[in-house]
């Protein structure tokens, strides 16, 4: 047994599956997870010294590498000044105001410490401000662990959501409508039916969270047309998007402004920093101006806005986001052409930073497409990359990050494992 095995057995003893969070476990993919000791660059080291390139990145935050230098060097000097003070703070004010410049429809913005609280918060703001109950997701979206979202589609087209958890009254999901991503019709239907009760559809524009999958430009545009009709509030979930697919995220990759935006992940530059935000009016809601009721202990942590300040400063250098898509078509390309070699079914799509890898004919439109990927394939490529130190996410229902530090040569060496190991599945 080597220390990864050893950490797991006893991790499972204090921590519920032996991880702060499900998808690390490695329950679709087999085998025991690997503990990270430490990471640098495009690297990540485990207990037993063996490297890996990453392509999780913890899953989208570390667009810049593991331990960018000035990064941690403000995250230094910010520790020195204190860890937290539960006051007001300069700092701030400075990410508010440099969010709102690279996402200018966020006109005021709250910061919290979780995607989850993004959008628990955005959801019970657009159903105060519209007085309205019901919402709409779409089903391969997740936006957090938040109880109105943790729903899968009712029995019925057009029928409101059932709990996916439990612990999940049905009294809480029965206001949820689950539609279907990429479906323009099925969502001007809805709003035909229930539009005066919507208060607000929420949507990955670009969805990470069943593989990469694109919203179509149609669906995008038709939902944020339907909403204005209706008085509902459109949500986009950029919290793994966001900085990401565009320096101003899915909203400025299709051109639509939403009413409201979450954001996570990079605005923190791996500590815990999110935000919702959106416009004036509808933010003027928001406690302590107005009746909606939100608040965080360490909302705005003085440390994490350090990380999250000093990345933001990064990405705005001059040819970042060339290099960022630049890389990241280097690798879908790469492993597409391996895997043609080899006659493995194999397909890989990108949007900016990030990619899926696809194990069908074709690039997916939507769940049901994700549904047939052979999930038996991806977990042998999985496996046989991981043993040659290369670290994809453990599912085949994630998307994949590059960093702006991925070289050529780190992607040669990975299209160089995935030919060894596509050669071996055929
Ligand atoms: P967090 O509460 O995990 O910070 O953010 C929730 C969230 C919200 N919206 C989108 C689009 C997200 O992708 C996420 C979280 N993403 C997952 C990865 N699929 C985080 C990894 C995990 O759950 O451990």
């Amino acid at each position: 047994m080597d220390r990864n095995e050893e950490l797991f057995e006893r991790a499972q003893d204090s921590i519920p599956g032996g991880v702060n969070s499900p998808v690390r476990a490695f329950r679709s993919v087999g085998g025991a997870p690997r503990f990270i000791e430490r990471a640098k660059g495009p690297y990540m080291w485990d207990v037993e010294g063996k490297r890996f390139i990453d392509y999780i990145l913890s899953w989208g935050p570390m667009i810049l590498g593991h331990n960018n230098e000035a990064v941690i060097a403000d995250v230094e000097a910010a520790a020195e000044k204190g860890l937290s003070f539960g006051t007001a703070t300069e700092a701030e004010i400075r990410i508010a105001e440099e969010i709102r410049k690279i996402v200018p429809s966020m006109e005021q913005v709250r910061l919290v410490s979780s995607g989850t609280e993004a959008g628990m918060s955005a959801i019970r703001l657009a159903r105060g401000y519209t007085n309205r109950n019901k919402i709409i997701k779409f089903e391969g979206c997740y936006h957090g662990h938040s109880d109105a979202l943790l729903v899968k589609a009712g029995s019925g087209l057009l029928t409101f959501g059932n709990p996916s958890s439990s612990g999940v009254p049905a009294s809480v999901t029965e206001h949820t409508l689950v539609l279907e991503y990429n479906n323009p019709q099925q969502l001007e239907d809805a709003f035909k039916e229930f539009g005066s009760d919507i208060a607000c559809v929420i949507v990955e524009a670009v969805a990470g969270n069943m593989n990469l999958v694109r919203a179509t430009p149609e669906f995008i545009h038709t939902m944020r047309r339907l909403c204005t009709e209706y008085g509902a509030l459109m949500i986009v979930d950029e919290v793994m998007t966001g900085f990401r697919v565009e320096l101003g995220g899915a909203q400025a990759h299709y051109g639509v402004t939403p009413d409201l935006t979450m954001l996570g992940k990079v605005i923190g530059g791996g500590m815990p920093v999110a935000a919702f935000g959106g416009r004036r009016e509808i933010m003027q809601h928001v406690a302590p101006v107005g009746g909606v009721y939100q608040a965080g202990t360490l909302s705005g942590n003085p440390v994490a806005v350090a990380c999250g300040l000093a990345t933001l400063k990064a990405i705005q250098a001059p040819g970042f986001y060339d290099t960022l898509f630049g890389q990241t078509k280097k690798l879908v390309d790469g492993l597409t052409a391996a895997a043609k070699e080899n006659n493995i079914t194999f397909c890989a799509d990108h949007v900016g930073g990030m990619f899926g890898l696809y194990f069908l004919p074709e690039i997916p439109t939507g769940f049901a497409d994700v549904m047939k990927s052979n999930t038996e394939q991806f977990n042998t490529f999985f496996h046989g990359m991981l043993d040659r130190g290369v670290y994809f996410a453990p599912s085949t229902f994630e998307a994949g990050f590059v960093s702006v530090v991925h070289t050529d040569e780190v992607i040669a060496e990975t299209v160089n494992a995935a030919r060894d190991v596509f050669a071996q599945m055929k």
